[in-house]
C-alpha cells in the first residue's frame, strides 16, 4: 500500500509535470474564453488552483473533453470548457488569463528578434501593457501578438523567479538601450498581425498606410490620436520617414505645411548634454535616416525633444517643442506583403477562439455575428432569445459579415448553413480575402437543414475573410446559421 502510495506520488511529481508542460507561448492574456464550462463533481463549475499553469495542467489531464481553459488572477478559479470560445477582451478581463490544450504560438520572433536590447520604460508607465512571467523571448513575442495594442516586447533572462523571466509588453517603441540578457523586438517587423490592404480613409505607399490629422495638437497628443484612429488595433503611430522617397511622398500629403512626424528624442531631460541624446521613431524603425535642417536639432532652450517636417522655409526638419500645437500630423502603419498559400493536404475546421467578427449590422446581441463561428448550427428556430445565427437587421443584398483569423490562414473550404426562416434566405454571395482576391458563389441550399459546401479552386492564404451577400431569394433579416472555414495554419 505505501509502495503503491510512493508510486502515485512519484507519478504526480515527476511525471505529472512533462504531462503537462504548459506552453505558456500560446497564453491569451487579458482574455476570457466564455461559457461552455464542464460541470465539475458536487455541481462546481470553477477549481482553485494557484497558477495559470496548473488551470492549464487541469486542462490537459482532464481528458478528451477539455478544449481550452480560463484562469482568474484575482480569484485563482479555474474553469475547464468543452470549447474554445470567442475570446473576449476588455477591461473587465485585465484579470483573465486563457488558453487551448492545444498550443499554438502566433511569432515572428525569429525575423525580429535582436538580443542585447533593452526597451527602457518608465515603471508602470502607460507604455507599458503588461509585465508577466514567462519562459522564453519566443513566449514573450508571442504574448505580444497575442495581446491587442501590443507593439514592442523586452524580455529580462537576468531576472528568473520559478524557472521563468520577465516579460514587458508595451504600446510603443521607447529607449533603445544595449544591455546583455535582453531580447527585445517590435511587432511592426512582421507581417503575420498586419493587414494586407489600407483601410479606408488611409493613403498607401509602398507597404504602409498613411492618415493626415487635421486637428492642432502637440506632439503627444496627436500620437495618441494616431493610435485612436480606425482600426485601432494596427496601432498607428506619427509616420516614421526612411528614405527621400517617402519624405517626398509625405510632403505631398502635407502640402506646404510644418507636420509632426514620429521622431523623438529620449530622455527627454532639459539641457542634457548633446552626445546624450538620442533620438528614435515611435514606430521602433530604425533611426538612419534624417533630414534635418541646417543647425538642426539644435535643442533650443534646451527643450526641443520631438520632430517636425517640412519646417519653415527649408522644408526639411527641426527639433521642436512637444508642447507646440501643430496644425498637421501624419500618422502610419504598415502592411504586410502578400503571403503564398500553404498546399495544405489536410484542411481543418478553424476554430471559434481564432476568429473575431464584424457584420454590417446585427438584429441585437443574441444574433451578433459571432453567432455565424460559434460552432453551433442546430436547425431550429430557437424563438425567442437564444440565437445560434448571427441575422441583420432588416438586411439583404449588401449586407456583409467579415471574420479576422489571428494568424494567416490557408484556406480551401468552408461550409455555410443559412437561417431557419424560408423568407431570410441569400442566393448568393461574393468573398473578399486579403490583398482585394474576391471570388463569387451561389448558395443553392434553402435553410438551415443541410450545408452550402464551397470548395475553393485554388487556396487562399489570408488573414480576414469578408462574406457580402450578393443577391437573395428573400429578405427579411438575412444572415448565416454558420460558416465554418477548412484550412491550413
Ligand atoms: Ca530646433
Ligand atoms: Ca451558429
Amino acid at each position: 500500500m505505501l509502495l503503491l502510495l510512493f508510486a502515485l506520488f512519484q507519478g504526480s511529481q515527476g511525471g505529472g509535470f512533462d504531462r503537462c508542460g504548459t506552453d505558456d507561448r500560446c497564453d491569451l492574456i487579458g482574455a476570457n474564453l466564455d461559457g461552455n464550462n464542464i460541470v465539475l463533481p458536487k455541481g462546481k463549475e470553477y477549481i482553485e488552483t494557484s497558477s495559470k499553469d496548473n488551470c492549464a495542467c487541469q486542462c490537459k489531464t482532464w481528458g478528451p473533453e477539455c478544449k481550452a481553459w480560463t484562469w482568474i488572477i484575482h480569484s485563482k478559479r479555474c474553469y475547464l470548457k468543452t470549447r474554445a470560445a470567442r475570446p473576449q477582451f476588455g477591461a473587465a478581463f485585465a484579470n483573465y488569463i486563457s488558453g487551448q490544450k492545444e498550443c499554438q504560438c502566433v511569432t515572428d520572433a525569429n525575423n525580429c528578434i535582436e538580443s542585447g536590447l533593452r526597451y527602457d520604460t518608465v515603471p508602470g508607465g502607460a507604455d507599458i501593457l503588461d509585465k508577466i512571467l514567462i519562459t522564453s523571448a519566443i513566449g514573450c513575442s508571442c504574448a505580444c501578438h497575442r495581446l491587442r495594442n501590443c507593439l514592442v516586447w523586452t524580455f529580462n533572462k537576468n531576472v528568473v523567479k520559478y524557472g521563468k523571466s520577465e516579460c514587458t509588453l508595451m504600446a510603443r517603441a521607447t529607449t533603445r538601450v544595449q544591455e546583455a540578457g535582453f531580447d527585445s523586438a517590435v511587432v511592426n517587423c512582421d507581417y503575420v498581425s498586419r493587414p494586407s490592404v489600407c483601410v479606408s480613409g488611409w493613403t498607401e505607399f509602398k507597404g504602409a498606410c498613411y492618415f493626415l490629422q487635421q486637428e492642432k495638437k502637440d506632439w503627444d497628443s496627436a500620437n495618441a490620436a494616431c493610435q485612436l484612429q480606425q482600426p485601432k488595433k494596427f496601432n498607428a503611430q506619427l509616420t516614421s520617414i526612411l528614405n527621400d522617397e517617402e519624405y517626398k511622398f509625405l510632403q505631398k500629403m502635407a502640402g506646404s505645411s510644418e507636420f509632426w512626424m514620429g521622431a523623438n528624442r529620449q530622455p527627454r531631460t532639459w539641457y542634457l548634454p548633446r552626445e546624450k541624446w538620442f533620438w528614435e521613431w515611435t514606430d521602433g524603425s530604425n533611426w538612419k535616416y534624417t533630414k534635418w535642417a541646417h543647425g538642426e536639432p539644435n535643442g533650443h532652450a534646451g527643450r526641443q525633444f520631438c520632430g517636425a517636417a517640412n519646417w519653415s522655409n527649408t522644408k526639411l526638419w527641426d527639433d521642436n517643442s512637444c508642447d507646440e500645437a501643430k496644425k498637421i500630423s501624419i500618422c502610419k502603419y504598415r502592411i504586410a506583403p502578400a503571403v503564398p498559400a500553404k498546399s495544405c493536404a489536410d484542411p481543418k475546421l478553424l476554430e471559434s477562439s481564432r476568429i473575431t467578427c464584424t457584420a454590417s449590422s446585427e438584429y441585437s446581441g443574441d444574433w451578433g455575428c459571432q453567432k455565424a463561428f460559434d460552432g453551433e448550427a442546430p436547425c431550429n428556430q430557437n424563438w425567442p432569445y437564444s440565437g445560434t445565427s448571427w441575422a441583420t437587421k432588416g438586411e439583404g443584398v449588401g449586407a456583409w459579415i467579415k471574420a479576422e483569423f489571428v494568424e494567416v490562414i490557408t484556406i480551401k473550404k468552408l461550409r455555410i448553413k443559412q437561417r431557419f426562416s424560408m423568407v431570410e434566405q441569400s442566393s448568393g454571395i461574393e468573398i473578399a480575402f486579403d490583398g482585394g482576391v474576391k471570388k463569387d458563389f451561389k448558395l443553392g441550399v434553402k435553410g438551415c437543414y443541410s450545408w452550402n459546401i464551397i470548395n475553393l479552386s485554388e487556396p487562399v492564404a489570408t488573414r480576414t475573410m469578408k462574406i457580402r451577400i450578393s443577391s437573395v431569394y428573400a429578405k427579411v433579416n438575412n444572415g448565416f446559421k454558420e460558416i465554418e472555414i477548412y484550412g491550413c495554419i
